[in-house]
Order: structure tokens, then sequence, then C-alpha cells
């Protein structure tokens, strides 16, 4: 960062306001700015079209689509599914612009589902990469006590360059995780967890078209940082679904009429997260605890899951769109630049505005009116981070980033487009209302 760029910013961070080359004046500059400066950090990636789901378990069942991750491959050896973990540094990418250092499986934080069946036998071979011992801890699955990964209590840990092995009976089916269990703080926030799922013999509750894992995750990365901070208890500024940020997370495509089933999981340090979907109603059919019986499950549209717990949802979508999914706390569906601000609503800052353009000829204070539209300017943001917010939608900018992703429901999911927006019927959208029709309303706006 150079001295202007840094003056900029920390102009931004101290004096209450935030700086921008030339404010714009309306949506249509807004869009020619920011077609003008795709910069790293304003790109947004492209995503593949998922083949259909393999059946992956008994009557039929799916198999799980882990958004922006993978599933760790099995070999079968003897009858016993055998499958490699190896834990490590390596570098991560949250979003386009902003990677970091991180601890993680298999290059990949969380690290790769695990995917198996109800009665099936595991061996899960780890390989410690890491700079200080670590053990495996299988979240929720019961198992014989010496294999069940907390340090000091059940095993000892694994020493740094050496590879030892967990096996066991997959005795009852549900979604669960795994992730360190030594040094947990640090190692849980750096990134060390996964999810595990275990599909039934006989398949519990309605056939599932699609069956979605996402991992939920808070970070506390510093402005310019190139690791996270484990020590964090709160301010976390990077919200993650699967370890992305939005728009770094990968939409859920699915179809009208589908049964969808989404499994979410939180091993955040800190925070639960009540997880809101747009558009449609659902139920939660399981935790990692087991399934909760057909007679106890209600509406919701929104689900906490809180922290070291799993919360499974169904729904069936009927409305056809791009509809929202996102953590309802609404410091969680910001980043970095949005957090540390001072309050400036309402603030009278001409006299500020004047002196500091004698040193700064183009400060500008921002947010007397509200914080709405600043994500979008082009602002000049530190090398390695993300824009306060979200990324540009098909009408404008989508105010929302961290832990936020796009339901795309679609009528023939198998040919649409999951980087497409949806194309909304004539008549269907909000927009200017028409005077005469407000006249004839009764409608005078004050
Ligand atoms: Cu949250």
């Amino acid at each position: 960062m150079d001295r202007r760029s840094f003056l900029r910013w920390s102009g931004a961070a101290a004096g209450a306001a935030v700086l921008t080359r030339a404010a714009p004046v309306s949506a249509q500059d807004a869009h020619a700015h920011a077609e003008a400066s795709a910069t790293a950090a304003s790109a947004v990636p492209t995503f593949e079209r998922r083949p259909a789901s393999r059946t992956a378990a008994p009557g039929g069942q799916p198999s799980v689509i882990t958004p922006n991750g993978i599933s760790l491959p099995w070999t079968v050896r003897d009858g016993v599914k055998v499958g490699h973990l190896v834990a490590h540094e390596f570098d991560h990418e949250f979003a386009p612009g902003m990677r970091a250092r991180v601890w993680g499986y298999n290059g990949h934080t969380p690290g790769p589902t695990l995917e198996a069946v109800e009665g099936e036998r595991i061996r899960v071979y780890v390989t410690n990469r890491l700079p200080e011992p670590t053990t495996v801890h299988w979240h929720g699955l019961i198992l014989p006590n010496g294999m069940d990964g907390v340090s000091g209590l059940n095993q000892r840990p694994i020493p740094p360059g050496e590879t030892w092995v967990y096996e066991f009976d997959l005795r009852h089916p549900g979604t669960f995780m795994y992730h360190s269990h030594y040094d947990e703080m640090t190692q849980i926030a750096l990134g060390m967890m996964g999810m595990f799922i275990v599909h039934p013999r006989r398949p519990v509750g309605p056939r599932v078209d699609r069956d979605f894992v996402l991992m939920t995750h808070e970070w506390k990365l510093e402005v310019g940082a190139r690791r996270p901070d484990p020590n964090a208890m709160n301010d976390f500024n990077v919200l993650t679904f699967n370890g992305k940020s939005y728009p770094g997370t990968e939409p859920l495509l699915v179809g009208v009429g589908e049964r969808v089933r989404i499994r979410l999981g939180n091993l955040s340090p800190m925070d639960h997260h009540p997880i809101h979907l747009h558009g449609l109603n659902f139920v939660m059919t399981a935790t990692d605890g087991g399934y909760v019986p057909s007679s106890a499950q209600y509406p919701e549209t929104t689900v906490i899951v809180p922290v070291g717990s799993t919360r499974v949802i169904e729904f069936t979508p009927t409305e056809p769109g791009d509809w929202a999914m996102h953590c309802h706390m609404t410091h969680h569906v910001m980043t970095q630049m949005g957090h540390g601000l001072p309050p400036m609503v309402g603030v009278d800052t001409s006299t500020v505005d004047r002196r500091m353009s004698r040193v700064v000829p183009e400060y500008m204070s921002m947010g007397q009116t509200g914080m709405g539209g600043m994500g979008e300017m082009e602002m000049d943001i530190p090398p390695n981070s993300l824009p306060m917010r979200g990324a540009r939608g098909p009408f404008s900018y989508i105010d929302m980033g961290g832990m936020f992703t796009v339901l795309k429901v679609r009528e023939r999911p198998e040919r649409a487009d999951p980087n497409g927006w949806f194309e909304h019927p004539a008549g269907t959208v909000a927009g200017p209302a028409d005077p005469a029709r407000l006249r004839a309303d009764g409608i005078e706006a004050p």
C-alpha cells in the first residue's frame, strides 16, 4: 500500500469518514464505476454446474454436495472404507482478492466432507503436517472411547510428522462433524474442522433430491494480515459458509418442487448463527443428536445453529427466483471494511471536510445519511482485503457479504446456469409508483 492509499484508509478508520475518488451520483454511474474498476477485490467468481447427484446410500439417497468443497475419497480394503486426512497449513482464498494462511485438511477448510453409510466400518489415517501436535475428534458419533480424539483424555496427541489411525463402526446415521481436539482454540479458529455425514440404511423421511452441506465459521483477519488471529474472542470480521465469504460462496442451485436438504454445521469459536432463507419455509429434521420425529417438526424460516452443533433442514421450494440465504446477524453479512467504523449517521462533517481537503484534496466524508451504497463505490482498499460488503447483483449492488449465499430455484435446474440471474416475469418486480395509481389509491406521500 502506498502512502497515499494508507492515508486515505487511515482517514476512514480514524477520522470518521470513507474516501472515494468520486462519489457516484446515480445508479448508472455506480455501475460504470464498478465496470471500470474490475479489481481483484470486486471480482465475482464463476461456478460450474453440478452434475446430477449419484446414489450414495440405500433407498436411492443422493450423495451430498459440499458447495466450494469436496468429499473425501475412500478406497475399500477388506470391507473397510479407508480414507486419509492430512492436517497442514496452506494458502486459502476467502473470496477473490483475499487470501490468508490457514490450517485445515487436504488443502481445504473446512476439510473434505466424510460421507458413509450406517453400519460401515471406516479407517481414517491422519497425517500431521502442522507445526504442533493435533488430534481428530468425531463430533456426535458414538464410538469406542479411545477413538474419540480428545487429547490427553482419550489418546496422546499426534506429533508433527507422524501418521496415526482411527478405526470404528458407524453405528448411527446422522449429520456429524470432525475437528481438532488439541489446542482447540488455535486449531479450530485456524480452520481445523469438517462435516461427517452418515446416511441411514433405511431412508428417514421423504426422499430428497438434493442434499447440501454448509459449515459456518467466523475468523478474525486484520486488514493486511496474512493469518487469522486465533486468540480473537469477538469482532470476527470474516464470516464464511464452507470457508468462503460472498461473493466467493457457490450458489445452491435447486429445482421448483424438489425436496432439498441442507445440513448446517457450526464450529465458529464464539457465535451461533441464525441462518435465514428467503422465499420458502422449512422444517428441521435432525440435529447431531439424531432425527426429529415428524410430530415434533415445525415450520420455520430461520434456524439457529449453535456453536458445536448441526441442524438439518428440509424444504420444497415452490417459487422460482434468486433467494437470499444468510446469517441474520447483520454484522455477519459485513466484511472487514464494514467493522470498526465510527457512527456517522446525522453528523455534520462540513468543517472537517473543508479542513481535510487541504491535505487530501479528494477527501469526502461518508455515512452521514447511512451506509447504504458504500460497498459499491470505488474505494481504495488495502491489498488482500474485501470491500465492505457484497457484490454487484442483477439490479444493483447487493448490500450483504460474508455469510451470504444465493439459493437459485429454477424450473429446469439441470439446464440452468449457476452464474445466471433469475429472469423475472413482466410485472413481478417492485418499481416506482405510478402517480395515477397513487391518486386512485388515495396515497399522499408526505
Ligand atoms: Cu452469524
